[in-house]
């Protein structure tokens, strides 16, 4: 599982907008989103890379979490 901080991720506007991208990027990915701990948990994604680019797309900053 990725797990990534989004820090400017603080409603469920941007929960919605941050599944969306991810989904775009991956639709096999599974994606939850925990908003208040601002964290988005993607399962069954292949690229780490390709979803983390895809979050900052879309106008937010992700950390990856170890
Ligand atoms: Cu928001």
């Amino acid at each position: 599982m990725l797990k990534f901080h989004v820090a400017d991720m603080s409603c469920g506007h941007c929960a919605g907008v941050i599944t969306k991208a991810v989904k775009d990027a991956d639709p096999e990915a599974t994606v939850n989103i925990d908003l208040a701990a601002h964290m988005v948990l993607i399962e069954g994604a292949a690229d780490v890379n390709k979803v983390q680019q895809a979050i900052r797309e879309a106008g937010y900053t992700p950390l990856a979490q170890p």
